[in-house]
């Protein structure tokens, strides 16, 4: 299914008059305060999300998953549900692609499909937390810090491939995510394991392009429950420094324990030129994989903050690689993915409004009160009028929700793939 510029546009007509109307006072509302409106409407039309080849689906949890119908059951239908996406938001211009669920069988037909949709590659994901069918070795002891040789070569030389596969698509960055590190204590040597995972991602780095980067993903526990290799941001950093300096720390926001300053953590990565790529959720208690802004929008806001002045003040640091990273066990994905889309340009927005030589001023002065009342006035701007504004300038919704609704996507996704297609994924 291809959603059209004129069914958007013949959906948009009903919705101008009141959009003209909040649109002309939101710009009048900034515009009082000195603030251009128009340069920040700019902004977030420019500012493109990829989104994961895994998160078309159905997710579910260890107790069960529930279906949705119509699922996307390959790769192309799969570039399709992100060209929808991308039809109705102008924000989901790229894909991330997870090997091997989602490795091309015909590389030509694949680019042709994503660029009929405007979508390019993104960064590729490998994957050395499951055993795939074919596997010689089994991961269940790790990959990157297995103890064996053997089981450590086989996980380098599938993220090899990866990048192989993704240099064929146009793709420029690989991430690692490991799920390395052990349930129980005594489990693993912790100087080993670590030891061994540094000497392995410095082999994957070696053999990168010259022109590609390496994000190294973090998290505190799960699937391990005792401890994790790669736990926090300062062993990232520490992985990312030794292999040198196209290797870059990924923040996502699950991966941290509750109430984690993490909006500090993007601070500290950007004044060292660090952070490299940036997963999107939200989540109550641990990585719950949650719609973005769902839970802690205010939390999302100040990351904002520290990422929109990260990206002005810290010209060492690399163009940032944005993707969603949630799953769907209970919401139609892509509603869910509507959702968090609207909830990222939302927090960057917001964190445009900041006024930063006043917020500077105020802390030179210690005026506690003055930091606050300027950060809370930014979050607390409705910048919807903006975000419907870009997103009629490019042809796509005022109100994606609305439009997807009003064309009953998923029931014609149901009749094309059926009821019981299956993605692949989490
Ligand atoms: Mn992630």
């Amino acid at each position: 299914m291809k959603i059209e510029k004129q069914q958007i546009a013949s959906l948009n007509k009903s919705k101008k008059a009141e959009h003209t109307v909040q649109l002309d006072f939101a710009l009048n509302q900034l515009n009082s305060k000195g603030i251009d409106g128009h340069a920040i409407i700019q902004k977030i039309k420019d500012f493109q999300v990829a989104i994961p080849s895994w998160a078309l689906g159905a997710g579910g949890t260890r107790f069960g998953r529930f279906s949705y119908g119509g699922e996307p059951s390959n790769l192309h239908e799969k570039l399709d549900d992100i060209g929808i996406l991308h039809a109705l938001t102008n924000t989901a211009g790229s894909v991330s692609l997870h090997i091997p669920w989602d490795t091309p069988e015909d590389y030509d037909a694949t680019k042709q499909i994503a660029a009929s949709h405007n979508i390019t590659f993104d960064a590729v994901n490998s994957n050395t937390f499951q055993d795939q069918k074919d596997a010689k070795l089994s991961y269940k002891f790790g990959s990157l810090s297995n103890s064996e040789d053997a089981i450590r070569n086989q996980a380098i030389q599938h993220n090899i491939e990866v990048a192989k596969i993704g240099e064929k698509l146009g793709s420029k960055s690989l991430t690692v995510w490991l799920a390395d590190g052990a349930t129980f204590p005594g489990q693993s040597n912790f100087q080993k394991a670590l030891q061994n995972t540094e000497n392995s991602l410095k082999e994957i780095y070696k053999e990168l392009p010259l022109d590609w980067r390496m994000f190294i993903e973090y998290k505190p526990y799960e699937p391990n429950f005792y401890s994790t290799v790669i736990q926090d941001w300062g062993t990232s950093l520490m992985l990312a420094n030794s292999c040198g300096d196209r290797a870059f720390c990924l923040v996502d926001l699950g991966h941290h324990l509750p109430n984690t300053n993490i909006e500090q953590i993007v601070a500290t990565l950007m004044l060292k030129g660090k952070l490299g790529g940036f997963h999107f959720n939200d989540s109550k208690y641990g990585d719950d994989d949650l719609t973005v802004g769902a839970i802690k929008p205010y939390a999302l806001f100040l990351i904002f903050n520290e990422l929109v002045y990260g990206m002005a003040n810290n010209a060492n640091n690399p163009d940032l690689a944005w993707m969603i990273d949630a799953s769907h066990n209970i919401k139609d994905p892509l509603e869910d993915l509507i959702q968090s889309l609207e909830a990222i340009l939302i927090a960057y927005a917001q964190a445009l409004l900041v006024d930063q030589d006043t917020l500077r001023a105020a802390q030179q002065d210690h005026d506690v009160v003055k930091c606050q009342e300027i950060l809370q006035d930014a979050y607390r701007t409705d910048v919807r009028p903006l975000l419907k504004e870009s997103r009629l300038q490019a042809d796509a919704a005022i109100d994606p929700l609305a439009v997807y609704r009003d064309l009953n996507v998923r029931e014609n996704l149901i009749n094309k793939r059926g009821n019981d297609s299956i993605a692949s994924g989490l």
